[in-house]
């Protein structure tokens, strides 16, 4: 296939802008990109799709979400606006362990159709990679269960699905607050079996108040290591336990959420190369005040990526390019950070080297906007610009 006429957004050192250009795909793989004036003879001849100006960007990546659940909280943001915070909502019982409750009562097939409603429009935001959690079983079948679905997701839509281990994501009542048997004798027993079942790509955990301490957590880490599996941790969300740190020191993929990110943490993040994933869903959902430090992150070098964090209790949000928005307007990313944050930093932060630009040998996943100017992707509030989406060299049906 052959596009033509596009206004070009590479994301090779920025937003990488070539007007009036060209990209030729052969089979799942981008070929060629330049000005259509350079266009080599030997790719002139392919199938031709004029963009007529139209923007185009690489397939956009969401690298933190949890798509895959039962069940909704809509009573409580009710309880939210209320008063009630979070944080007392997870310690009374509800939160994360009321999703875990609808979850477990629910078939493979059921959480299967409803994640695919959500899916979908993620997608419909131009998502071509999406990254999915476990973590409302927290048991070793309900776990497996979770990431089962996450798999099957990507075998029946055109969009590659990277699975995470998540089942430190909460203390399940049958353990009361005894985290250290929680990890031991249902975290590490559900990560070797989802690892021997080929269902886990990386290995997450929640480190706060509410849920695992850094000290808790190290033997998770061990095992994943043990396996070679990358981790990465839900860290700094809602209070600083040192979470991005111990990350960054175990050569953690990214740090998720950082709110409550210290200096410390962020020269740890920059040392270990580990990406900040930005979550600006759950922290306007949570009505947070405390904005993660971008402008120290920036200075400091580390890598941005900017994620939907789907979920029934803290960001209810299907859309990376509201995502985008929120990440501009409330954090102050630039459109330019932000649409890096979706493509380049989102790919790094999931370990995909094969993707999140537009340069030869790069898988051929690419949105085509009714847009011209790659910042129109984080200005309009909501909006689906998505023209066409080809995945793996195809276009959408
Ligand atoms: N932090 C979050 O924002 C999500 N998980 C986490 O560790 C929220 C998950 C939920 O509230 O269901
Ligand atoms: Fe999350």
């Amino acid at each position: 296939m052959l596009l033509t006429h596009a206004t070009l957004a590479t994301m090779t050192g920025g937003y990488g802008l070539i007007p009036d250009a060209a990209v030729a795909l052969e089979g799942d793989r981008i070929a060629w990109a330049g000005p259509v004036a350079k266009l080599p003879a030997a790719y002139r001849a392919l199938p031709e799709t004029d963009c007529a100006g139209r923007l185009v960007t690489p397939g956009l990546i969401d690298c933190h979400t949890h798509a895959v659940f039962a069940g909704h909280r809509a009573v409580e943001f009710e309880l939210r606006l209320k008063g009630a915070s979070y944080e007392e909502i997870a310690r009374a019982g509800g939160g994360i362990l009321s999703t875990v409750t609808a979850t477990r009562a629910a078939s493979g097939d059921e959480l299967l159709a409803r994640a695919l409603r959500r899916v979908d429009q993620l997608i419909a935001s131009g998502a071509t990679t999406i990254e999915v959690k476990s973590g409302y079983g927290l048991t070793v079948d309900d776990e497996l269960k979770m990431l089962r679905v996450a798999r099957r997701i990507g075998q029946i839509r055109p969009v590659t699905v990277r699975t995470t281990h998540l089942a430190a994501h909460a203390i399940p009542p049958e353990y009361k607050a005894n985290a250290t048997a929680y990890i031991a004798e249902m975290a590490l027993p559900s990560l070797r079996q989802a690892y021997a079942e080929d269902l886990v790509d990386a290995v997450d955990a929640f480190c706060e108040g509410i849920a695992f301490s850094v000290d808790e957590l190290r033997p998770l880490f061990a095992e994943a290591r043990a396996l070679g599996l990358p981790v990465k941790l839900h860290a700094e969300q809602l209070s600083d336990r040192g979470g991005a740190a111990f990350a960054a020191g175990q050569g953690a993929l990214s740090a998720d959420h950082l709110e409550y990110l210290s200096q410390d943490g962020i020269t740890a993040m920059a040392n270990g190369g580990t990406v900040a994933v930005i979550l600006p869903g759950a922290f306007y959902t949570l009505r947070e005040t405390q904005v993660p430090p971008i402008a120290a992150l920036r200075e400091a070098g580390v890598p941005m990526a900017v994620a939907t964090d789907l979920n029934p209790g803290s960001s209810p949000m299907a859309s990376l390019t509201l995502a985008m928005n929120m990440a501009c307007t409330l954090f102050r990313l630039t459109p330019e950070e932000a649409l890096l944050g979706t493509t380049v930093h989102a790919a790094r932060a999931l370990g995909l080297a094969d993707r999140g630009r537009i340069s030869p040998g790069l898988r051929a996943d690419l949105c085509i906007w009714d847009a011209d100017h790659p910042a129109e992707l984080s200005y309009r509030i909501g909006a689906t610009a998505l023209y066409q989406r080809i995945y793996g060299g195809c276009l959408d049906a």
